[in-house]
Parts: structure tokens; C-alpha cells; sequence
């Protein structure tokens, strides 16, 4: 499974390039540019599954930094103020991961 199993690659690879120079990734701009946001609730946990590589069932602070490669492997590792960013948007109960939920409230909200 992978992103272009859920997303149009078209619309990831518009996402991508807009997000492309250091400390410009905006996870709402991301996810509606990417066609996530408003998925069915099975593609996000597909989507979920692609950014969670240990199958920890959370998304931490390392793969967040991934998240862009997890939509194209090409893709940039994000800052670590991005990473940052990102975390404290989605983690809503402070346990400094993201878990399924979280991901979900992420992308809807976004
Ligand atoms: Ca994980
Ligand atoms: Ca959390």
C-alpha cells in the first residue's frame, strides 16, 4: 500500500511543490492540495498505515519528519520546526504522538 493507492499522484506530486523550500510545509494547504481531506474514513487509515512505519500504531516525532516521504519517497525530510509545528497541531492529548484520531482531526480539520 502507498499514498498513490488512496491519492492521485497529480495531486500529490501539486502538493509536494508547494510545500518544496524549507519551513513552508502547511499541513492544511498539504492535505485539501493532496485530495485527503475528505476522504472516506478507510482511506485515512490506509493513509495513517503509510506514515506509520513501525506499525506502532502512532505516528512519532520520526516519522513525522518523514510525512513527506511517506506521499512520494522524492520527497524533503521536514524541519525540525516543522516537525514541531505539526506535532502541537495534531496532538491533541500531549502524549507527543499522533495517534489515528488525531491524524484524522489533522486532515478534516485542515
Ligand atoms: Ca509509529
Ligand atoms: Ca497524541
Amino acid at each position: 500500500m502507498s499514498m498513490t493507492d488512496i491519492l492521485k499522484a497529480e495531486d500529490i506530486s501539486k502538493a509536494m511543490g508547494a510545500c518544496s523550500a524549507p519551513d513552508s510545509f502547511n499541513h492544511k494547504k498539504f492535505f485539501e492540495m493532496a485530495g485527503l481531506k475528505g476522504k472516506s474514513k478507510e482511506s485515512m487509515i490506509q493513509a495513517f498505515k503509510v506514515l506509520d512505519q513501525d506499525n506502532s500504531g502512532f505516528i512519532e516525532e520520526d516519522e513525522l519528519c518523514l510525512i513527506l516521504k511517506g506521499f512520494d519517497p522524492k520527497g524533503r525530510v521536514l524541519t525540525a520546526k516543522e516537525t514541531k509545528d505539526l506535532l502541537n497541531a495534531g496532538d491533541k492529548d500531549g502524549d507527543g504522538k499522533i495517534g489515528m484520531d488525531e491524524f484524522a482531526n489533522l486532515v478534516a480539520e485542515s
